[in-house]
């Protein structure tokens, strides 16, 4: 799966990134994401490949693009036999964000990336459009600390397992009304909290690797998101977990139903009986090849933002593979129209 298939996919999320990059700072968070969706979409389909959209922009309904259960890929065509090889019509799930932190893109603040992560049919998780309380930490507390325990409890097992004391650990948690006793927990246990205002799967991937002086991510943020960060991380053997929240009343936001029991019931329909589950990276993303790719739009502290110059842009984007165990970061520069001169610095 991974040889074409993970070059492409990377064109898929660059496309994306520079469209909404274009829109970097404007304050319309709707238009920046709906030029990342259109640019997804548009590589996507010149991609030799069966795939379905199980994480997307939502039900068809609301979404007239990338939404849940469509079909993407020239091997989705009613001529795919006569134009693909066996494999590339073997089926393939996408989960896609092409603008995660649509706010942070709209008002030129850090963090905002386009993402996907891909794997075989039923690979990944195909969650509600609800929300999750998460845990991510770096690959040495994998296992060991658990969503299920106190914040300061996991401070004290992420402190031994990375041997540092818990007052140089940092913990990034969303600022929400909804945190703030979790803010006031992790402080008192004496690690510092880097509040950010969205993008939470950034913070999950920055848990990854080693050097970001990120620590751990906690509280709750978007469900679907949260399946994209677990097969980031499940790529790099970091740890993740996440847990459905369906109470309007725990979120506060007032974007998730009118009430806890009929939230239960949309679950029960979709096959999920157990509504308190948590779920395990491995679980999030169990597929047997997982893919993970993203493109900065604003600049993070792993991956830059896209950088436009004259005749051209440049992106930087993170591709982890499990199959090929490689994080790999790519720096393109992409020449429109004309070449002009290439800036490399
Ligand atoms: C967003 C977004 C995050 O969760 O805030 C969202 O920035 C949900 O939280 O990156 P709110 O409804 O409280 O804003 C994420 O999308 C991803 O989990």
């Amino acid at each position: 799966m991974e040889n074409t298939l993970g070059l492409e996919i990377i064109e898929v999320v660059e496309q994306a990134a520079i469209a909404s990059a274009r829109l970097m700072g404007k304050g319309d968070k709707n238009e920046a994401d709906r030029v990342a969706v259109e640019a997804m979409r548009e590589r996507m389909n010149k991609i030799h490949m069966r795939g379905r959209i199980v994480i997307g922009e939502g039900e068809r309904d609301d979404a007239p693009m990338l939404f849940i259960g469509e079909e993407v890929g020239i091997c989705s065509q009613p001529n795919a036999a006569d134009v693909c090889t066996i494999d590339e019509l073997l089926e393939i799930d996408i989960a896609v964000d092409p603008c995660e932190g649509t706010n942070l893109c709209a008002y030129g603040q850090p963090g905002s990336m386009a993402v996907l992560a891909i794997s075989e049919k039923g690979g990944l998780f195909a969650a509600p459009d609800f929300y999750m309380k998460k845990l991510a930490a770096p690959p040495a507390a994998k296992g060991k600390v658990d969503i299920d325990k106190s914040a300061t409890e996991n401070l004290k097992i992420l402190s031994e397992c990375l041997d540092l004391p818990i007052d140089e650990l940092v913990v990034v948690v969303m600022k929400r009304e909804r945190h703030n006793e979790l803010i006031a927990e992790i402080r008192a246990a004496g690690a510092r909290v880097a509040l950010i205002s969205d993008g939470d799967v950034g913070a999950a991937i920055n848990c990854g690797f080693a050097g970001t002086n990120i620590h751990a991510l906690m509280g709750i943020g978007a469900a679907p998101e949260g399946v994209i960060s677990a097969a980031a991380l499940r790529c790099l053997g970091a740890h993740f977990q996440g847990q459905l929240i369906y109470d309007p009343a725990v979120v506060k936001t007032g974007l998730i139903g009118e009430s806890k029991e009929a939230n239960i019931e949309r679950l029960k329909s979709m096959g999920i009986t157990d509504p308190d589950k948590v779920y395990t990276a491995e679980e999030l993303a169990c597929g047997e090849n997982v893919l993970f790719a993203g493109t900065g739009i604003t600049s993070g502290n792993i991956m830059d933002g896209v950088r436009f110059f004259k005749g051209g842009a440049r992106t930087h984007t993170l591709v982890i593979s499990s199959q090929s165990k490689t994080a790999r970061f790519v720096d393109t520069i992409h020449m429109v129209g004309q070449p002009q001169t290439v800036n490399l610095h």
